[in-house]
């Protein structure tokens, strides 16, 4: 891939993606209508089939390492980690509704909903790509997203559950955020890590058919009730697991657009080497899993998250991810959040950041594209 061709990707970027002024500004180009779900997943599938790679961080732009953006009705949303390191930002980005399906103002890392709309639509406008996750709190117990006290919490709120009516409401709220973001195209990735335990929809917790009906439900409340056609669905469970275990709990291909797979990096007493080769091996084989099982699905495909924390391997971008994800054919991959107040818990560099420089040379690959 060359210059000429991430340049095109760039303007499709731009043309495909409708952003949120009805009115595009000038400097944006003319826009030709409204960008739709179905471009969107024309430009992944675009940049996928030329081997292109779009790099995406979650929260960019709203806060990043020691630092986080307090005028949430003013503030221009220029400054990102990411792009202060490579001079782009990121082609994805990501943002969490945790919070919204109580109607609060800010969700579960501080970041108010009306700063992350505003800032969802300006990554639009700018022609990037905006990707939801979701962690709702425990609508049984009252609990956060983590709380796996019970194992009836689906259940409960699946049609016959004496919850389903209040959590309803809670898929009301999520679905007028999603409604309020003037029809820009997004990918929604609800109930991710599934087939893990450390979620309350998690595998332990509840049965397949309990998980396919809530997803299904939801799906269906956001896609039929409620008319949102500006969404792409992505099915985003743990990884690595093998293509019976992914397809196990799989809601259905008329409710998922993208397949994904959340896989980090966890260093383990073996040495930082080993755990890179762990990892890059885990990468490696569930993108040939999610590969196969796309092509038989048509589906797109994608690292819907990743990461080291406190990115402890200096050469971690171009010595393991960009190695492992190289060919593979996913659309997009995107690094967890650079939290503001907590020092380690970051998964991209910031300017001044040590090893900043590894990063820098991955985003200068012809096949990872920034915006
Ligand atoms: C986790 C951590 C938490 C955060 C949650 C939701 O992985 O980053 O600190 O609250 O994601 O964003």
């Amino acid at each position: 891939m060359n210059f000429v061709h991430k340049a095109l990707l760039g303007c499709i970027l731009l043309l495909a993606v409708a952003a949120c002024t009805r009115k595009p500004s000038a400097g944006a180009g003319t826009l030709p209508g409204a960008g739709t779900a179905t471009e969107l997943a024309a430009l992944l599938s675009n940049a996928a089939s030329q081997g292109n790679i779009l790099y995406g961080h979650q929260d960019d732009l709203v806060y990043g390492h020691n630092w986080k953006v307090t005028d949430v009705a003013g503030d221009p949303l220029e400054r990102s980690d990411v792009r202060d390191v490579a001079g782009k930002w990121p082609a994805v980005v990501g943002f969490d509704l945790g919070g919204i399906e109580l109607g609060n103002a800010e969700n579960l890392d501080g970041v108010p909903f009306e700063l992350m709309r505003r800032a969802a639509c300006t990554h639009a406008r700018r022609g990037g790509v905006v990707t939801f996750s979701w962690h709702p709190r425990n609508p049984l117990t009252g609990g956060d997203a983590w709380d796996i006290s019970s194992d009836e919490v689906v259940w409960s709120i699946l049609p016959e559950g004496d919850g389903h009516e209040a959590f309803m409401e809670w898929l009301r709220r999520a679905a007028d955020f999603i409604e309020s973001l003037d029809g820009i195209p997004v990918i929604f990735r609800p109930w991710h890590e599934n087939l893990g335990s450390w979620f309350w929809w998690g595998w332990r917790l509840c049965s397949a058919r309990e998980y396919k009906e809530l997803y299904r439900m939801t799906w269906t409340y956001f896609t039929v009730e409620r008319g949102l056609d500006n969404i792409l669905w992505c099915y985003s469970p743990n990884g690595p697991v093998v293509a019976e275990d992914f397809l196990s709990r799989y809601p259905g291909d008329d409710c998922v657009d993208i397949l994904g797979t959340d896989i980090y990096e966890y260093p383990g007493g073996d040495g930082l080497e080993a755990a890179g080769v762990r990892y890059a091996a885990q990468i490696r084989d569930m993108l040939s899993v999610l590969k196969d099982l796309a092509a038989e699905h048509d589906k797109l495909f994608c690292l819907s998250e990743t990461g080291l924390e406190g990115l402890t391997d200096p050469q971690w971008w171009t010595g393991v991810l960009y190695p492992a994800i190289k060919g593979s054919g996913i659309s997009y991959v995107l690094t967890w959040r650079n939290a503001h107040d907590q020092p380690g818990h970051f998964y991209a560099p910031w300017k001044g950041f040590d090893h900043a420089d590894d990063f820098k040379q991955f985003a200068d690959k012809e096949d990872i594209i920034l915006l």
